[in-house]
């Protein structure tokens, strides 16, 4: 498994990869940022500002790294569980809280930004990701495409299809796997006798690396080099970053019905925000003073995304039925009328 940054935050000598002073604290800066999103949506969704949510808690490291390295004619194609990886790509934070409070006009990509919108249907992504990567060949661009899913994804038809493709036709793919350990309630040991998840692409015949997906900068080296190969004409990768879900699955979830605690407690001892704090204090680039305007800066951003979220529509019931069909089909008008007439009585009542 590759690790540049051990759990105690010291460097391997020799593998750092060549990122500015400015870039590592960048990193860190989204770091927090998404943290710091990410625990103010769960307060959120507890006062019933927002519908069901996806935490991103531990996974910051996969996320800011995944996105980091990418440039900007690149495709994301991204799951529900993808924060960080947004804010890195420069999703505006007020978008992505909309999306998050139940109107899917916060997924719709700003213009200049190649990322389509999350997938819920799990593993969905990896197919549609393929395909924008034989676009890319075709018309000879030079972009490489990300796509990212969870532990759980590769057990669906779609990552095998999606894999065997992009190997037979040698796309410009790069995948990334978070392995966080958990499916919802199924465990990585139910979820594949296979070793590691990487080893999965040596079948589809490409290569597969495992990183410490607590490990920014294995993250991101790992994801740099595989960019690199589709750049260059050489093929797809499957990056597996092991990493842990340290919330529920979602806040519909509670996990402490099928999870132990000393997990979550070997785990916190990994935190990934951690590891990078001591990596820039021991290279004099981390003190109390910048941590302060860090967290502050991160606690405005929030703040100011929220208000302008919740300044926005919110959705009605005509969304439902809105974006399926450019034409609605009588059966959907019938059901839409169906439903107006039932939320009327509703309100009359
Ligand atoms: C095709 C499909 N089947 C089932 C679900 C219900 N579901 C939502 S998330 C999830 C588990 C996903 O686990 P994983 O891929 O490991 O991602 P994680 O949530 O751990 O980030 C399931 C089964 C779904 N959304 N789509
Ligand atoms: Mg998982």
């Amino acid at each position: 498994m590759l690790q540049i940054l051990n759990e105690e935050g010291k460097v391997r000598a020799g593998a750092e990869p060549a990122l500015a002073e400015e870039d590592l604290r960048k990193m860190y800066r989204l770091m927090v940022l998404t943290r710091a999103t990410d625990a103010k949506a769960l307060k959120l969704q507890r006062q019933g500002r927002m519908g069901t949510y996806a935490s991103s808690l531990g996974h910051e490291a996969c996320q800011i790294g995944t996105a980091f390295p990418l440039r900007p004619e690149d495709y994301f194609f991204p799951y529900f569980r993808d924060l960080g990886t947004y804010l890195t790509l420069g999703y505006p934070l007020a978008d992505y809280y909309h999306y998050w409070m139940g109107n899917e006009a916060g997924l719709r990509t700003p213009a200049g930004l190649n990322i389509f919108p999350f997938a819920i249907p799990v593993a969905s992504q990896i197919p549609q990701s393929v395909g924008a990567a034989m676009a890319a060949r075709r018309l000879k661009r030079k972009n490489a495409v990300v796509c990212t899913f969870g532990d759980g994804a590769t057990s669906e038809g779609d990552f095998h299809e999606g894999l065997n493709f992009a190997g037979v036709f040698q796309t410009p793919n790069v995948f990334v796997c978070y392995n966080n350990q958990w499916a919802i309630s199924t465990p990585r040991s139910r979820q594949t006798a296979s070793e590691t998840i990487s080893q999965k692409a040596a079948a589809y015949g490409f290569p597969g690396v495992q990183v410490d997906g607590n490990d920014v900068l294995a993250v991101y080296a790992a994801v740099s080099q595989a960019l690199d190969r589709a750049r260059a004409g050489d093929g797809p990768t499957l990056i597996e970053a092991v990493t842990y879900r340290m919330g529920h699955h979602t806040t519909s979830d509670d996990a402490t019905r099928y999870r132990p605690d000393d997990d979550l407690k070997a785990w916190e001892a990994r935190d990934p925000l951690r590891r990078l704090q001591i990596y820039l204090r021991d290279r004099g680039e981390w003190d109390e003073a910048f941590e302060k305007v860090v967290q502050d800066a991160a606690a405005e951003a929030v703040e100011k995304a929220v208000a302008e979220a919740e300044s926005r529509p919110v959705a009605t019931p005509e969304d439902l039925f809105a974006f399926t069909y450019k034409v609605m089909p009588p059966v959907l008008g019938e059901q839409l009328a169906e439903l107006k007439r039932s939320l009327a009585g509703e309100a009359g009542q």
